[in-house]
């Protein structure tokens, strides 16, 4: 946690010019016909929950730079994860990687976090990778395996990690399968699916009352030819054979180069499964960079899909926001503090379309004014909103100022020795 003052010392010192900008930015707003309050109540009601795996610093196959105070393990992990909610009030829960993250103690963790003001958000399950340990490889496969001794273990696997969930208040898991095959005629195109569905229903079939189970798609990587659950289109047909509890994650950088990712969204949205996200921003892949910090208007465009949609649902939309980015050259307690906040203003930004006026030029064609009136939207400096939403709540005004002179780093680096410490995973 901060030292108690160190958010309030930071804000007076920027108190005079927010009171001016949001002013003026209200002022603004007003003229429009848009209702500040409620745009503020919105942006609010806006949380996303932060990987555990996102705090140490990442990798990538050729190296990793590590930082004097990263944390050890996932206590440390929950520890930093707290200050970010602290600074930005918006990130009340964990996402948790087994079996990096694998508490010893699952209460005792859930005990710590609950002190903390966390709670848990989407378990993640992993056989993409052998453990130290496991008796069957995933070298080729894991739930798509031709051996139904290693399909089995994959399922056990993924049948301890919702036990494990369910002990820390948990109420979902998330599924991404790196199986696939790295040239022609490796794995039979057909046959995998069907193996991964099976694989899938025994695992959706375990699923505690009131879970959910994401399935989580990705072009490519690591396997270079074909991979089983590539697209939207795979994941969808498993979230309908599965059952109403089987929903779609959209990972921003799983996309090929150039794909319509808010038209995906939108198709996702139209069947009723989209479950949540893995945000994250990429030029060329699978980047994990900040989410917003390449492509802001592509987020703002997925923001407005979804603002759209819970203006047509309602309060049953409720998709589970999830950061998933890998820190190799930020510090990253900054680099997810500049995430929350880049996902706060294309999301405010979104609550700033004028829908009837976007629906009008639609109606009618108008192609200019109605492309106007999301620029006119996404230009809106919503600086002042996200800020204020965070005072309101006890939040920083500037979250990475606050976090810079609140000197928490330089305390975890004199108090996490590294004597002894083994590294975090590089991916
Ligand atoms: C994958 C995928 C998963 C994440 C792993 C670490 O590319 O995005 O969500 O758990 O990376
Ligand atoms: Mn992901
Ligand atoms: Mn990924």
């Amino acid at each position: 946690m901060l030292e108690a003052q160190a958010i309030q010392t930071a804000n007076e010192t920027e108190a005079d010019a927010h009171r001016r900008d949001l002013d003026a930015r209200a002022e603004q707003l007003q003229h429009r016909g848009s209702d500040l309050e409620s745009t503020l109540e919105r942006l609010r009601a806006f949380e996303v929950a932060v990987p555990s795996w996102a705090l140490g610093t990442g990798g990538t196959r050729f190296g990793r730079f590590p930082i004097e105070g990263e944390p050890r393990d996932v206590y440390e992990k929950l520890d930093d994860i707290a200050v970010i909610r602290e600074l930005t009030r918006a990130t009340p829960r964990v996402s948790l990687h087994i079996p990096w993250d694998e508490p010893d103690d699952a209460p005792a963790l859930r005990a710590h976090a609950a002190a903390l003001g966390l709670g848990f958000d989407a378990v993640n399950s992993n056989t993409f990778q052998d453990q130290p340990g496991q008796s069957l490889s995933y070298k080729f496969g894991s739930f798509c395996h031709t051996d139904a001794a290693v399909r089995d273990q994959a399922v056990a696997h993924n049948l301890h990690v919702i036990e494990v969930g369910r002990k820390l208040g948990s109420d979902s898991i998330t599924v991404w399968l790196a199986d696939g095959a790295n040239y022609p005629g490796q794995m039979h195109l057909r046959r995998s699916f069907e193996r991964t569905l099976a694989s899938l229903e025994r695992v959706y079939a375990a699923l505690p009352d009131g879970w959910r189970l994401f399935t989580e798609h990705k072009p490519y990587e690591p396997a270079f030819y074909a991979t089983v659950v590539q697209d939207w289109g795979s994941s969808l047909m498993l979230a309908q054979a599965l059952g109403e509890r089987a929903f779609c994650l959209v990972d921003l950088g799983h996309h090929l180069p150039n794909t319509n990712i808010e038209l995906v969204v939108a198709r996702l949205i139209a069947a009723d499964r989209l479950g949540g996200f893995h945000f994250n921003d990429a030029k060329y892949g699978d980047d994990d960079l900040t989410a917003g910090s390449v492509r802001p208007f592509q987020l703002f465009l997925v923001m407005n899909e979804l603002v759209d949609a819970a203006r047509d649902r309602g309060a049953s939309f409720a998709p589970s926001y999830m950061i998933d980015q890998s820190h190799n050259v930020k510090d990253p307690i900054e680099a997810l503090l500049m995430t929350v906040d880049n996902l706060q203003r294309a999301y405010a930004k979104a609550l700033l379309v004028d829908r009837e006026a976007l629906e009008h030029h639609q109606e009618r064609n108008d192609v200019v004014m109605a492309e106007r009136t999301l620029r006119e939207a996404y230009e809106t400096d919503v600086r002042p909103l996200v800020a204020e939403v965070r005072r309101r709540q006890g939040g920083a005004l500037d979250p990475i100022a606050a976090f810079r002179a609140s000197g928490y780093r330089q305390r975890t680096a004199g108090t996490r020795s590294r004597a002894g410490y083994v590294p975090p995973q590089s991916l």
